[in-house]
């Protein structure tokens, strides 16, 4: 067993730092270690937390953290695109409060700037819940801002998702109607010391009742004031009784199998992008047919045809 390997598996913070980086960088050392890690993986529950910018994500995630420390779980957090990194913007006025995970040796903040090249979460994200997994953490929660293709890839890679809307935002209700409503295994009302909770409420409540008629589980809504800690000892409930309801209905399989799938296809299609953006050579075939495209000299299938030519031949 490679060294790093192990000191991963020993939970060493500076060794899963350490990791990350080289699959981050696509260093050629990093999946002889992953493969080295792979049986340990599977223990963690996996959260994503997905919604609006500026819903209390963030903040939620904190609070959770601070739950399950309580309840001796060591936990990993990954921020994906943050717009606001856990070690500032909009958290800093709760620096303070911060400053006591970020000082537990049980719990492993990294913020990722990375998105996969053609949509989805970049496979570095996999890597990164596969190490942390690996390296003892009982919990991984990933965050994702905004509402678009990683929202709905967090489903992927998450054993649990929580949806968070907050009040007074007709945007978020429309756009849960327009696509993520099937995504949340949980609904969260953050923000319930802000006016206009009751309608919030009473509209993910008729959202539910309309996708979930017929189903042998009714999405959970809860409400929660992150900022004050209300409601966060719920939510962790919830999420137990969500990962016990998989297991139960043996829908948890079905859940691992996707992330699996999703991170096996993200590698193969690093694998073949590199193949075709790092070799000089194919650089210029592609520059040429660009060109030979755009005077209509070659139709595209035709460019994509010759281009696979090389790579396979
Ligand atoms: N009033 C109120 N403010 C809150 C609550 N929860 C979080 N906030 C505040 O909302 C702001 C945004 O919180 P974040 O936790 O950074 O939200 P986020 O969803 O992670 O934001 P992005 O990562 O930028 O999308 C901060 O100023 C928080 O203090 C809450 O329950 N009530
Ligand atoms: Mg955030």
């Amino acid at each position: 067993m490679n060294d790093l390997a192990l000191k991963i598996l020993n939970g060493d913070p500076r060794s899963i730092a350490r990791l990350i980086t080289l699959t981050e960088n696509n260093d050629p050392q990093a999946p002889k270690i992953m493969k080295n890690i792979h049986p340990h993986t599977g223990k963690a529950h996996v959260i994503g937390i997905t919604g609006v910018m500026g819903s209390g994500k963030s903040t939620l995630i904190c609070e959770l953290t601070r739950e399950y420390r309580k309840q001796g779980k060591k936990v990993g957090i990954i921020a994906i695109d943050p717009t606001s990194p856990f070690s500032g913007g909009a958290l800093l006025g709760d620096r303070v409060r911060m400053t006591d995970l970020a000082m537990d040796n049980g719990v492993f903040i990294r913020s990722m700037g990375t998105r996969g090249m053609l949509g989805g979460l970049a496979s570095a994200v996999y890597d990164v819940v596969e190490i942390l997994d690996a390296s003892g953490k009982d919990i991984v929660m990933v965050e994702t801002v905004g509402v678009g293709q990683a929202e709905v890839d967090v489903i992927k890679i998450a054993d649990t998702t929580l949806v968070v809307v907050v009040p007074g935002l007709g945007d978020s209700i429309q756009t849960l109607k327009a696509g993520i409503m099937e995504i949340a295994d949980i609904y969260v009302v953050n923000k319930a010391d802000r006016p206009g909770v009751e309608q919030t409420v009473a509209e993910v409540q008729s959202l539910v009742d309309i996708s979930c008629s017929g189903k042998d589980r009714k999405t959970p809504v809860l409400i929660t004031v992150a900022k004050e800690n209300k409601g966060t000892k719920e939510l962790v409930d919830e999420i137990n009784k969500h990962i016990l309801f998989l297991k139960k209905t043996k829908q948890f399989e079905d859940k691992r199998r996707l992330r699996y799938e999703a991170e096996l296809v993200e590698i193969i299609r690093k694998r073949l992008m590199n193949l075709i953006f790092d070799e000089k050579k194919l650089e210029d075939t592609i520059e040429r047919l660009l060109d030979q495209i755009s005077r209509k000299e070659v139709d595209p299938y035709a460019a994509a045809e010759e281009v696979l030519g090389k790579i396979l031949k």
